[in-house]
């Protein structure tokens, strides 16, 4: 986990390079939380977020054509751009996205639906390619990142103004916002835009770099910062190197912006690859018509429409060798 300082586009906070063991199951969503999804929780609760409340500032921060500044009125239905249903929800802070998650643990008890720690984002955004700075290689910008995930890239220089000095990827993925989840080809792990789309939140607090950061896949919850919690992957506002596998963020709870969402997991099981068989009983006893369960691999699903999840025996040490590579030039405005 992390990303040595010889890796191009490295930052100091991705070090120390280090080894993760993830001795459990879990299940993460197979997509990013869409604005359905969202919306149902927001008609079932009445909740508002925070960007409709105002707090700590001012609607959602979003670009006006020449600065990132939070903007009254914008909020999730509302970000700066059209979205559909099945688009990633935005202007959710951490909060929000935590409010959601109970909500969902009250409907489904037991199930212990969360954010993903930054371990295991990491772990299943890289996918089994664990010494390439993207899952597509190392080639940046390149029409492959198009082919593979939503970045700022010709298509958004086409369509927001002001970008000037935006690194943007010298290809077009195709869409300037947020693209319909799933838009993007699915990793070896059948998970879709852990690269771009949305920044998602994970559950840790921030730290610097590395040092002393548990091994064992759990959130890092103690030391470092105690305010500001991860992001992870990049988005359609992000540059080519953003979009790295190693690329972290950190930012208030509060905070929000109309890149940023989230993402759910939970654990399955300690018994490695095993449901247990009060959540087999679970899944048979579900309501029909109440599971949304589009084209998992395994048997897992959800009693209520949430995202999509994808069951993988995620036993396994995520490393990440020396190996690097020298990268072709980049296709990369300056
Ligand atoms: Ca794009
Ligand atoms: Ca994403």
């Amino acid at each position: 986990m992390g990303s040595l300082s010889s890796e191009d586009g490295h930052y100091a906070d991705e070090g120390p390079v280090r080894y993760v063991r993830i001795g459990y199951t879990f299940e993460v969503g197979r997509h990013e939380v869409t604005r359905r999804e969202f919306g149902r929780f927001v008609a079932a609760t009445g909740y508002r977020t925070e960007a409709e409340r105002d707090v700590g500032a001012q609607g959602c921060r979003t670009w006006s054509g020449s600065k990132w500044e939070y903007t009254a009125g914008r909020y999730w239905r509302s970000p700066g751009f059209e979205q559909g249903e099945d688009h990633p929800v935005v202007c959710v802070s951490w909060n929000d996205a935590q409010a959601y998650l109970k909500w969902m643990n009250e409907r489904v008890s037991g199930r212990g639906y969360r954010l993903l720690s930054e371990a295991e984002w990491e772990y299943v955004a890289r996918a089994g390619r664990g010494s390439t700075r993207y899952p597509w290689g190392n080639d940046e910008g390149s029409e492959e990142q198009c082919a593979w995930a939503n970045g700022v890239d010709a298509a958004a220089r086409e369509r927001i103004e002001g970008l000037g000095a935006w690194k943007v990827a010298n290809c077009s993925d195709g869409h300037a916002y947020t693209a319909p989840v799933g838009s993007f080809p699915a990793n070896t792990f059948g998970l879709h835009d852990l690269q771009g789309n949305v920044r998602e939140w994970v559950q840790d607090v921030w730290h610097d770099n590395y040092a002393g950061a548990p091994s064992d896949g759990s959130a890092w919850m103690t030391g470092g910062d105690q305010s500001p919690r991860v992001l992870r992957g990049g988005s359609w506002a992000h540059a080519p190197r953003n979009l790295r596998s190693a690329n972290r963020n950190g930012n208030t709870p509060d905070s929000r912006s109309n890149f940023t969402g989230f993402r759910i997991a939970r654990t399955l099981d300690v018994h490695e690859g095993k449901r247990s068989q009060a959540d087999r009983d679970q899944v048979t006893a579900q309501p029909e018509g109440q599971a949304l369960l589009k084209g998992a691999t395994s048997g897992a699903q959800a009693l209520l429409e949430v995202p999509a999840l994808t069951a993988r025996v995620i036993d396994q040490t995520a490393t990440l060798d020396a190996a690097q590579r020298k990268r072709s030039p980049v296709g990369v405005l300056p």
